[in-house]
């Protein structure tokens, strides 16, 4: 068949077609490209509403991770579409470089700096996480030059973190699969342990554990010398590495290491930012002045791309009173429409008070519906803030032994939600979810309800296989 046939024929609108079309052509990000053709190709998502979603096959599914962690104020939102329909009719695109400026790119430049945490009071935009990570990686480097500590250069990140796919975001993860493919990480970028108990915390008390992982990072910087150190970044809560929950003497203690070596510390809040948390951002969760914070993901709610690097005084200051020109920057860079969404989300977040749902009604609900799975054989630990948890699974809850090989127990819970109709991820042996914040008390209900199904039929599968 010819392209131009290929486009044109009348049965393209059949799944079996888009599968086809899909399999043939389109490289989708982390899959397994032969073992998805292999299962027939992907499930099609043609539209959503709320927190549901539809297939083209009829099938409707509750999305417990609102996208990749970021439909916040749930799909179907007129109101977005209407704004940005309106922008596109206005200004569809103009662009921050050369003296020029934006008025949504400006107001939501100045509602930003309200909301973050005090100190945070410049905005840098890109398109993606992984963009302002790369964004921030180049402003502290830049940032210390102009210090006169040419040397400091050096990041310290975790094990398990997950910062994006650019060479500087991925190596910056601590994703040994992605480092794996393509000689990551880039030299500069170092790992420690992450505050991840479980695995790690050995005989130690969730509160003794914090202040070892936290004693990690300043070992990593004493070894390192202070003066070759740029900056610590961290996840509040690490998402894709788990939904990793830190012991609540942690993050006060690595706040305080950096400090004392006067080492940045840098905050990625791509997942917890925008209520996640039932807090605007994890660091007002967990009391953080951070130097710098990344945001993506919820501040449009994934209606459009957008992200941003929120740069703290001291780095702001350096790059304005001393820096010269900043040599960096992307076409999209502060794009008028996906600003003027992220402006519309954040007055639904507002009005709807979708923060404080979360802290009063839906975080504590989901706290408890939680708790409640401890009981099964499969249930190791429950982790959650908010509206993000993850559930460890493991075959031995006394010495908190894993499966092995680890990784199946997790994707066989996983697919069983599925096949309820419950989106949830599954990484190494946790299963993780972030639902929209609109979710209702009701609505977790069910997905606990789904999750607790899941695991049944797991622990069935395994005993008859
Ligand atoms: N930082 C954090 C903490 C993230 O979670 C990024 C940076 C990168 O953002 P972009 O917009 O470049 O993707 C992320 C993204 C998953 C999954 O499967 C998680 C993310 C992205 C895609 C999949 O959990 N997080």
């Amino acid at each position: 068949m010819s392209k131009k046939t290929a486009r044109t024929s009348p049965a393209r609108n059949s799944t079996t077609r888009w599968r086809e079309a899909d399999t043939r052509h389109h490289l989708h990000p982390f899959t397994d490209y032969k073992g998805l053709a292999a299962e027939g190709g992907s499930r099609i998502i043609v539209s959503a509403d709320g927190i549901h979603l539809n297939d083209s096959e009829g099938g409707r599914l509750l999305d417990g991770m609102a996208g990749l962690w970021c439909v916040n104020v749930g799909y179907s939102r007129k109101e977005l579409a209407k704004v940005a329909y309106d922008q596109m009719l206005e200004l569809p695109y103009y662009h921050p470089f050369f003296k020029t400026a934006t008025p949504s790119s400006i107001e939501l430049a100045e509602k930003l700096a309200q909301i973050t945490p005090e100190g945070l009071n410049h905005v840098f935009y890109g398109s993606s996480g992984s963009e302002s990570v790369d964004t921030m990686v180049r402003a502290v480097r830049h940032f210390w030059n102009l210090e006169g500590k040419p040397k400091k250069k050096t990041f310290i990140s975790r094990i398990h973190a997950y910062h994006g796919s650019t060479m500087a975001g991925a190596s910056l993860g601590g994703q040994a699969v992605m480092h794996a493919q393509g000689d990551l990480p880039l030299p500069g970028f170092v790992h420690v342990m992450p505050p991840y108990w479980y695995d790690f915390g050995g005989d130690l008390s969730p509160a003794e554990f914090g202040r070892k992982a936290a004693k990690a990072i300043e070992d990593k910087i004493l070894e390192l010398g202070a003066e070759n150190v740029a900056a610590f970044v961290g996840e509040a809560i690490q998402g894709a590495g788990g939904v990793l929950v830190p012991p609540e003497t942690y993050w006060p203690e690595v706040q305080k290491v950096c400090r004392k070596h006067d080492v940045l510390f840098v905050l990625d809040e791509v997942i917890t930012g925008f209520g996640r948390l039932g807090t605007w951002f994890a660091a007002d969760h967990y009391n953080l002045t951070p130097d710098a914070m990344i945001l993506a993901k919820g501040i449009t709610s994934g209606y459009l791309p957008l992200s941003a690097v929120m740069m703290g005084d001291r780095i702001a200051d350096a790059l304005i009173e001393k820096g010269g020109e900043f040599y960096h920057g992307y076409t999209y860079s502060g794009h008028p429409v996906p600003c003027a969404v992220a402006l519309e989300n954040l007055r639904i977040i507002e009005q709807e008070n979708l923060v404080e749902k979360v802290r009063t009604s839906t975080g504590p609900r989901l706290a408890e519906r939680l708790a409640e799975l401890l009981d099964h054989p499969l249930v190791g630990e429950v982790r959650s803030v908010g509206l993000i948890a993850g559930v460890e699974l493991v075959k031995d809850k006394k010495k908190r032994r894993h499966f092995d090989p680890i990784g199946k127990v997790g994707i066989s819970v996983r697919d069983h939600c599925i096949a309820n109709g419950v989106i949830i991820r599954a990484v190494r042996d946790s299963i993780v979810m972030a639902p929209p914040l609109i979710i209702e008390p009701k609505q977790i209900d069910d997905m606990i309800g789904v999750i607790r199904k899941a695991l049944d039929q797991t622990a069935k599968d395994m005993v008859f296989t």
